[in-house]
């Protein structure tokens, strides 16, 4: 549904506009206004209309909640007992006025921390703004109002630009010639060599690109931009920790724009925690040993907890009038789920024993391809948060053997929603008591909860919770 056609129908059943996030109607139309603008100048500018996207996702593996907090020593509170902070060279300016104010500012909680002032030196001596998170255009692309015109992107097109054949070719190729290492890894670890391959090629195309920021300074530069500051500070306080233990050297860290190093992009947290020198030369070298970088994936996996030989998800078929309100992301038994009609669509039998856990989950609502999705879908998590990322990682760890996935057609020709008529979707739901959570204008598992119960206490079939243009609709009728 095209966004005038929603506020028409808003303003038809409501009357006036009051109850979305916006006060008024001329304050939806002027935030409309800019919106407008804002997508005008992300067009002139497509690096910083992809850098936004981009920000969207966190990609980068990130330390697991129950792993210890390595950065938790340079926190801002330096409380009342006197300290020594120890001197070291002033810093020559680094052209920001924010950045030297902040610099001088971490750089002696740090070493109040106990960090080493050499290597607090040289971790932030050479730091310099960049465009990316201090230029002018980047605070405009930071501003979330930038995308709220614009559709999300459907997960068949993320799937199609991350599962591509290159990669599950040259995954196989790779997967053939480590066999050796591979063997050793699976041994020592507990983790499958296709899923670690499949990591690879999402994080870096198999060790291709590993990126070409300094870490130290793309993190100095998140600091200063502000919104993750305690992330960034964290993230450089295990920076200069690595330094201090002799695992890295200055010159070493090199790394995407978001900070994280190597060809399986570890951030310093999580390279602090989890690296591991697999090929023995003493060095825990993730950028350039392929062994070092694949051991160290495998040992972060097996952390979050990953189950060797189960399968992190089966496509499946359901027989009709299936209850699709079952798909609430609650996790039953696959025995459950069989004694449903619920069969993998390839035929043949389920791979996990009858006992394992699995949610049934609707990428696209009914009329799309279904899985059961098992534990090692939320290990794939732990590396980024997204559905859609985990996703692409079990599509190639299964496209490495060859497989093809998903069987079923994606429904391309349902109607997505922009932002703004998520939002508006998100808020009546909400106001209909059906807690879709933030109005954010992302149609998360919050908001596709909502709407399936929505849905369900409707007696709409089927409840799938897919926010369809015409689910938008049966939502404001019930308004
Ligand atoms: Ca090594």
């Amino acid at each position: 549904m095209a966004f005038a056609q929603t506020l028409e129908l808003f303003s038809r059943k409501r009357g006036t506009y009051t109850s979305g996030p916006y006060e008024s109607i001329t304050a939806y139309r002027l935030f409309r206004k800019g919106g407008q603008m804002m997508s005008d100048f992300l067009l002139k500018r497509p690096l910083y209309g992809l850098l936004a996207g981009a920000a969207l996702m966190t990609a980068c593996a990130s330390t697991p909640q129950d792993a210890p907090n390595s950065g938790d020593s340079t926190g801002s509170s330096a409380g009342n007992v006197p300290i020594t902070i120890p001197s070291i060279p002033p810093f020559e300016s680094s052209g920001n006025a924010s950045m030297d104010t902040w610099r001088d500012d971490f750089a002696a909680r740090a070493m109040a921390a106990g960090r080493d002032p050499a290597i607090v030196h040289a971790t932030l001596r050479n730091i310099s703004p960049l465009d990316l998170y201090l230029g002018e255009d980047a605070s405009v692309a930071k501003t979330d109002i930038a995308d709220q015109a614009e559709f999300a992107k459907p997960i068949w097109d993320y799937v199609a630009s991350a599962v591509t054949e290159g990669r599950k070719t040259r995954g196989a190729d790779r997967l053939s010639e480590l066999v050796a290492t591979f063997d050793r890894i699976e041994a020592a670890y507990g983790v499958d060599r296709e899923a670690i391959t499949a990591i690879w090629a999402m994080e870096t195309n198999l060790g291709s690109y590993i990126g070409n920021f300094d870490a130290a300074n793309t993190l100095a530069n998140m600091a200063v931009e502000g919104r993750r500051q305690r992330l960034a500070e964290n993230e450089l306080t295990a920076l200069m920790k690595l330094q201090e233990r002799g695992d890295v050297s200055r010159e070493d860290l090199i790394s995407g724009w978001a900070g994280a190093m190597g060809q399986t992009q570890f951030m310093p947290s999580t390279f602090l925690t989890y690296a591991v020198d697999f090929d023995g030369d003493g060095k825990k070298d993730l950028w350039n040993s392929a062994p070092d970088a694949l051991a160290s994936a495998a040992n972060y996996l097996r952390a979050s907890g990953y189950q060797k030989d189960q399968p992190w998800g089966v496509e499946v078929l359901a027989p009709n009038e299936f209850d699709w309100s079952l798909a609430d992301g609650e996790d039953r038994r696959l025995a459950t789920w069989m004694s449903y009609g619920i069969s993998p669509i390839a035929g043949g039998p389920f791979t996990a024993p009858e006992t394992a856990y699995a949610e049934l989950w609707l990428p696209t609502g009914a009329t799309g391809p279904k899985y059961l999705l098992f534990k090692n879908f939320d290990v794939f998590k732990t590396y980024n948060r997204s559905d859609s990322y985990a996703f692409s990682v079990g599509l190639l760890t299964d496209g490495v053997l060859g497989q093809t996935g998903p069987i079923a057609v994606w429904p391309k020709e349902l109607e997505q929603l922009t932002r703004r008529d998520v939002m508006v979707l998100q808020s009546n739901l909400n106001r209909l008591g059906f807690d879709a959570g933030a109005v954010d204008g992302i149609a998360g598992r919050g908001t596709k909860g909502a709407l399936r119960r929505f849905q369900k206490a409707n007696d709409i079939s089927p409840a799938d919770g897919y926010p369809t243009s015409i689910a938008l609709e049966q939502v404001l009728d019930a308004s």
